[in-house]
């Protein structure tokens, strides 16, 4: 009886999600200095348990961090007491991720599709699914796409990427990552969509065709396998990698704070519980230094994109820096373009400007690498929405996420393709 007991004990411990019930999510507006780090100092109080969602910035630049239920009264009172600013932007997050997990569950009930034009891009998919999506596409277009591994991640899962090419030896190319933080499910799978429009389009659009004949694309739809299962299986929240950290029991570094640019500076922290959490050196996690080797001996990558959600911005380099890039000017009216053809499709607001000036600085991020290395055309996107939804958009917004985005993918690739260097 014991031994069962200890059993259905480790049974629950292994494979039980966590929950979020009674989870908020609140909205705070700093409206002062002042403000700010009093809510700086509420990102300190580790007994909260706090995760914030849009981390802190500037007066009037709102906050939205999901407070578990033990903290929420106490921490309201720290807000209303300091005349802070807030509005609860959701009410019980678990019953969001209830919805969600019915929804996903309703539609695998349908037999996984044998092809890539029966896949079922208007859902979120599990990570094995991915895996069978890329497989099918390069099957089915063995003359245009094939799967790469460029490394394994912690656990050992393989670290694919999509190359797109119709012939030549390391002509110029485009990188298209999403989904290196794993909860932001609209990325993997606007990937997903992406992979499928670039096999539809060429020989019918004109301008994907002519950047195809002489360049190829890279993506790599899941960029951080083990948190992506991880936000399956136990915590759909999981922003991190999952390598345990020594001599602490919290798990994972931010694979956005990782890069060897501004390593460890402003805007990361040196703390293994915090989601911001830069790691023990440079690189120093797999899923990063797969892709650092992979650029470096690339060597003729043209733009680099990094795509991530929430907030609606595309970004530029720096995250670390104040500097400006050599190249803002052109970076800053590219992304204006790019913006304006995504907002022709539904009205979609992008905000778009440097890392620094528009969302936060962020040290040890990927563009500001990739940008360092040469890589002119570097971006970041933060995809839908600017809040309502977060981290957890409703899956019959990923098909309109992925058309919009997909506008701004080719005003940046076409760029690219006509201004060489
Ligand atoms: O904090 C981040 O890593 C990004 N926001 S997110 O909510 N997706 O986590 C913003 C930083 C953008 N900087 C770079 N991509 N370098
Ligand atoms: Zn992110």
């Amino acid at each position: 009886m014991r031994g069962l007991l200890a059993f259905a004990a480790l049974f629950v411990a292994v494979l039980a999600k966590d929950t979020f019930e009674g989870h908020q999510v609140l909205r705070i507006i700093p409206k002062d200095d002042v403000q700010l780090s009093l809510i700086k100092e509420l990102e300190e109080m580790a007994e909260f348990e706090l995760d914030f969602w849009r981390g802190v910035t500037n007066a009037g630049t709102p906050v939205d961090v999901r407070v578990p239920f033990h903290g929420l009264h106490s921490v309201k009172m720290y807000l209303k007491s300091q005349d802070i600013e807030f509005s609860i932007m959701i009410e019980d997050l678990q019953l969001m991720l209830d919805e969600e997990q019915e929804k996903m569950a309703s539609a695998a009930r349908v037999a996984m599709p044998r092809t890539t034009d029966s896949y079922d891009y208007a859902n979120y998919h599990t990570l094995s699914d991915i895996y069978s999506f890329q497989d099918m596409l390069v099957a089915e277009n063995p003359n245009m796409v094939s799967k790469i591994v460029i490394g394994q991640s912690y656990e050992g899962r393989p670290l694919n990427v999509l190359k797109f090419s119709t012939g030549g030896t390391n002509r110029p190319a485009i990188w298209i990552d999403t989904g290196i933080h794993s909860r932001e499910w609209v990325t993997q799978a606007s990937g997903t969509w992406f992979a499928k429009k670039i096999v539809t389009d060429y020989g019918q659009d004109p301008a994907l065709t002519a950047i195809l004949d002489k360049m190829d694309i890279f993506l790599e739809i899941v960029t951080n396998p083990d948190g992506y299962q991880y936000t399956h299986t136990s915590n759909r929240m999981w922003r991190k990698t999952r390598k345990p950290n020594p001599y602490s029991s919290c798990v994972g570094v931010d694979p956005n704070r990782n890069w060897d640019a501004g390593f460890g500076g402003p805007g990361a922290s040196s703390n293994p519980c915090s989601e911001t959490y830069f790691g023990p050196s440079p690189h120093s996690e797999s899923e990063v230094k797969s892709i650092v080797d992979f650029v470096k001996s690339h060597n003729n990558i043209k733009a680099f994109i990094s795509i991530h959600s929430y907030s609606q911005m595309l970004l530029y380099p720096y995250g670390y820096t104040t500097l400006a890039a050599p190249d803002k000017t052109e970076l800053h009216n590219l992304a204006k373009k790019a913006i304006t053809d995504l907002a022709s499709l539904y009205g979609t607001r992008y905000k778009y400007g440097s890392i620094i000036d528009t969302i936060y600085q962020a040290s040890g991020g990927t563009i500001d690498w990739t940008y360092n290395q040469g890589i002119k055309y570097s971006y970041t996107f933060e995809l839908r929405d600017t809040g309502y939804y977060g981290f957890v958009l409703p899956a019959s917004q990923i098909i309109p996420t992925a058309k919009e985005t997909w506008l701004a993918l080719m005003a940046i690739m076409d760029h690219t393709f006509k201004n060489p260097y």
